[in-house]
């Protein structure tokens, strides 16, 4: 027994390399621009295009306009395309209505195309946790939907995570602006992030986002709290994770990330994340990557959002925790080495020298596996959710958190996969 209560590192170091290799093979599918509309509308619901043959008289235009009772609203030029209006909510049955007639060229919905926010950050394609276009080779749209969620909020400036890690880098591009505190509480004699976790939880919480570099950050423009809590070799005391968690409250955190787990209780570690709870922050936690149920702490205490991970198919990531104390899943990745799986998430790293170069980890962004990367998905949205509805209760921001999920396989009990757009009261 170590004169510490240690928490176990929750990180997977694993062959970074051959995931990066993986990666780099793989292209990019741009998104469609056809979305359906935070109504579920595709098109408008008494207009359709239609476009006449060149030989079309005026009268033989006239007359199938008047057969389908068309309105003629404006003629785009150049292409010729007449935008008329029709009877409501019989979109699709004028078009095939003018479709029949021979006069027409073509007949379409007029569509509608949404302002989806594909960040501009240069390794967006790699975040499939955000954005699954297939680009790994899982499923489609096994993510968060934060580009989704993004349309309806980008994130607040008073909406503060606080990341209670192994430090975040100081002077990372895309994270350096977002850092608003800094505080150790290790034995460390820096608050900067010495072995490379921190940096990794704090990029999926909230790096810089849309500044044409690096990743995207879950809660976009919400601002990061850095409070080391686990030391340069990435464990650390409960007493420092406590401090670090009334620290967060006091400078009023509204969302508080753990990414860590101890397997023994604590009467003083819960008696820290019930008071943060009184005090009206959301508190999401690894529920850890034994690939067990056994309960893993402060994730497995009531007042803690405990976060499981899911692989790009959205099944249960095979190290994942589960159990009845796990709350919802997140991306987190997957890894099996006998089949060559090595999924990760793509993040920043330290772009300093850090314990996890030893691993293969690069410096400034690499990928990372586990439920440590699955949490700050969920403190991310939690921060989004807070964003758009100002002034809601904890209790409220993570009802809509954990019940703004889409079904994950393979988790017993089932929770539901953490999706951004529906838990801003989407869906
Ligand atoms: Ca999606
Ligand atoms: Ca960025
Ligand atoms: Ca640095």
């Amino acid at each position: 027994m170590s004169s510490k209560k240690a928490f176990s590192r929750v990180f997977l170091p694993v062959l970074s390399v051959l995931i990066v290799l993986i990666f780099v093979s793989l292209s990019f599918a741009a998104p469609s621009p056809f979305m359906p509309s935070a109504k579920g509308e595709i098109c408008a619901s008494d207009q359709v295009l239609v476009k006449f043959k060149p030989g079309a008289t005026k009268n033989d235009i006239e007359k199938v306009h008047l057969q389908n009772k068309g309105k003629v609203s404006q003629i785009i030029p150049d292409i010729n395309v007449q935008v008329v209006k029709v009877d409501k909510n019989k979109v699709l049955e004028k078009v095939s209505a003018y479709q029949r007639n021979p006069n027409v060229e073509f007949a379409e919905p007029d569509y509608l195309a949404r302002a989806v926010s594909i960040p501009n950050d240069v390794y967006f394609n790699l975040q499939w946790g955000l954005h699954n276009t297939g680009q790994t080779g899982g499923t489609p749209d096994a993510d968060i939907d934060a580009p989704e969620a993004w349309d309806i909020t980008k994130g607040s400036k008073e909406i503060k995570i606080a990341v209670l890690d192994t430090g975040i880098d100081q002077d990372h591009e895309d994270l350096v602006s977002k850092i608003m505190s800094n505080k150790n509480f290790t034995s460390s004699k820096t608050v900067d992030d010495m072995f490379g976790h921190g940096t990794h939880v704090a990029g999926i919480a909230a790096a810089r986002t849309n500044n044409n570099k690096g990743v995207a950050g879950t809660g976009y423009n919400c601002p990061l709290m850095n409070i080391k809590v686990l030391g340069d070799d990435g464990s650390g005391n409960y007493s420092w994770v406590t401090q670090g968690i009334i620290w967060s409250v006091a400078k009023r955190a509204k969302v508080i990330n753990m990414s860590l787990a101890g397997d023994q209780p604590s009467k003083t570690l819960e008696m820290a994340v019930d008071f943060a709870w009184r005090k009206g922050a959301v508190i999401v936690t690894a529920a850890g990557n034994e690939g067990c149920s056994t309960p893993t702490y402060p994730a497995f205490y009531q007042n803690c959002i405990a976060v499981g991970a899911t692989d790009d198919n959205d099944t249960k990531s095979s190290f994942s925790n589960y159990g009845d104390w796990v709350d919802l899943a997140a991306p987190g990745g997957e890894i099996i080495p006998e089949l060559g799986i090595f999924l990760g998430i793509y993040s920043t790293t330290p772009n300093h020298e850090s314990f996890l170069n030893q691993y293969g980890i690069a410096r400034n962004y690499d990928y990372l596996i586990g439920t440590s990367m699955a949490s700050p998905h969920v403190a991310g949205i939690a921060a989004l959710v807070m964003s758009k509805y100002p002034g809601i209760n904890n209790v409220k921001v993570r009802e809509k958190v954990e019940k703004g999920t889409d079904p994950a396989a393979g988790f017993e009990p089932p929770v539901g996969r953490a999706n951004a757009y529906k838990a801003l009261g989407f869906d």
